[in-house]
């Protein structure tokens, strides 16, 4: 085992103070060699480099999603573009959308917060910044902060997001610096079309519009894509789907972002309430539907990976995907909160938690050998509510949101979100939320919850919606394949008849950061 260094904030500088020293202090990286600290079954289609860097990022890998954490440093309130989803005036805590943070950090302020939760939340494996503005229109506070991080905690993943507009000229600074996740936000291939969501950009000390802006944003893009795969830092690339707009085109970006190397398409729905102000929002663009979303992702994946389980995270947010923890963390609180980092707590907690998900990869495996052979031209959804660590454990009257996966004889396929009203309103009207909840899970065949009340369950069952409690506490993979083999065995027993259900029709919640 190695040796670790235990870190107190304290040591963390507040100004320029020499960091060298402390970086010394190399711990276990997420590399984790003798696959201590990952280990997880490399899919065939990943080299064991790549492999080594999205197994425990929370948005890279899927299934690391519920076992690994995330956080946000907001330290890049400046942008240099104007995208027509994006007002970053406003902040609400109940909301998720481009630019919106609650406090804005120093470079040495984020360094201490990220001790603090390095230390509070062992599985917390990746540290990004995505905003509130864009990352590398504020170059010296992002490089400086991750600077400050790899210096102090080095088993720490550096994730960047970016609009992509200054990416060529410090491609070579993100790579020395080890930053091995970039994100570039990329919603056309097209200026004609891009002039339809950027209305101008600031580009070497002037201002661009028309589609004069979106032709340099574009070039610059693609320019900045092409050098960060040439020197094998992994890209993602986000896209927002803009009914109307560039739905379609997100086809023809698919293709350029391939192949020019990157490695994961994010497609996520516009978010438009008018009440968040946008120039989307109050022309009355809608967001695409849950359906319309799966449609294009289901498109695009044919092509190359593609990430469905984008939680279109505040700039500021900490904890795992969909969950954010960071009121906890305000910086009044870190600055007197009795915290050390030790690196040896982290890797042991961070074996546990991958023993677990090795655990459940087998038990899935297993139970897939098994399915009946009438499973092969099946393939039905299931709504889960989870409150998270991977688990069916949420009661059907406090979920706000539902998993959904697609389950076949390959297995169980996250497919999506669906946001809905809370059913349980503490008894003023609970009837109202259901019939929004049903529509949101028409297209499932059943709904895994941990509990669930008479009334919801009779409904469900009417609507054909299977209301089940029977795998409560379980983890969701084995619980909706276990679902799945038995939902066969009705079939095969002729209690059931197998048939197509229709499109959800609920509107797939906001788009939030760059990320
Ligand atoms: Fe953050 Fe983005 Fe890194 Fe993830 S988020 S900088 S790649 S660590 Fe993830 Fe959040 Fe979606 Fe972004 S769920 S908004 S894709
Ligand atoms: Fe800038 Fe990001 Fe807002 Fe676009 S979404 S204007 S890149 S902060």
């Amino acid at each position: 085992m190695q040796s670790s260094k235990v870190i107190r904030l304290h040591e963390i500088p507040s100004g320029n103070a020499e960091i060298a020293g402390i970086a010394s202090s190399q711990l276990c990286t997420s590399s984790g060699t003798g696959g201590n600290c990952g280990g997880g079954k490399r899919p065939d289609n990943l080299s064991p480099e790549v492999w080594d860097k999205v197994k425990n990022h929370p948005c890279y890998s899927e299934s690391a999603h519920h076992h690994f954490a995330r956080m946000h440093v907001a330290v890049a309130p400046a942008c240099n573009i104007q995208c027509n989803y994006c007002n970053r005036k406003y902040d609400c805590s109940n909301e998720s959308r481009p630019g919106v943070v609650s406090e804005r950090l120093t470079p040495e302020q984020a360094a201490k917060k990220v001790m603090a939760v390095a230390s509070r939340i062992p599985q917390m494996t990746v540290v990004g910044i995505a905003g509130p503005g864009d990352a590398l229109a504020n170059p010296e506070k992002t490089f400086r902060t991750f600077e400050l991080i790899s210096a102090f905690a080095p088993d720490i993943k550096l994730c960047l997001s970016t609009n992509g507009l200054l990416l060529p000229e410090y491609v070579d600074r993100i790579a020395t610096l080890t930053i091995e996740h970039v994100t570039i936000t990329i919603n056309m291939v097209d200026p004609e079309i891009g002039q339809h969501i950027y209305p101008w950009i600031f580009f070497q000390h002037r201002r661009w519009e028309g589609i004069e802006a979106s032709r340099i944003l574009h070039q610059q893009q693609m320019k900045g894509l092409e050098m960060l795969t040439e020197r094998g830092v992994l890209c993602k690339v986000n896209s927002v789907m803009i009914p109307g707009i560039n739905d379609r085109h997100l086809i023809e970006v698919n293709k350029a972002v391939k192949e020019r190397g990157a490695f994961l398409h994010n497609i996520m729905p516009l978010i438009s309430e008018p009440e968040h102000g946008t120039v989307f929002g109050l022309r009355g663009l809608r967001g695409p539907s849950a359906q319309e979303l799966k449609a294009l992702q289901d498109e695009c994946e044919g092509e190359m990976n593609v990430m469905r389980h984008c939680r279109q995270c505040r700039a500021d947010a900490v904890g795992m995907l969909g969950e954010d923890r960071s009121a906890e963390f305000a910086t009044e609180k870190v600055e007197t909160m009795a915290v050390a980092y030790d690196a040896d707590v982290r890797r042991r907690y961070q074996q546990l938690v991958e023993r677990q998900r090795q655990n459940k990869l087998a038990e899935t495996q297993a139970q897939l050998e098994h399915l009946p052979s009438t499973a092969q031209d099946i393939r039905i959804q299931v709504a889960v509510a989870s409150k998270g660590d991977g688990k069916v454990n949420q009661h059907f009257g406090h979920a706000n949101e539902f998993q959904v996966y697609e389950v076949s004889a390959s297995g169980a396929k996250f497919i999506g979100h669906r946001r809905v009203d809370l059913y349980c309103q503490g008894g003023y009207d609970d009837e109202e939320a259901l019939p929004t909840i049903i529509r949101a899970l028409n297209d499932c065949h059943a709904v895994l919850v941990a509990k669930i009340g008479a009334c919801p369950k009779s409904e469900l069952a009417k609507a054909g919606i299977d209301p089940v409690e029977g795998h409560a506490f379980e983890f969701i993979e084995p619980a909706v394949i276990a679902y799945f083999s038995a939902y066969l065995q009705k079939i095969a027993a002729g209690e059931i008849v197998h048939a197509e259900r229709g499109d959800a029709q609920i509107r797939q919640g906001a788009y939030t950061s760059a990320a």
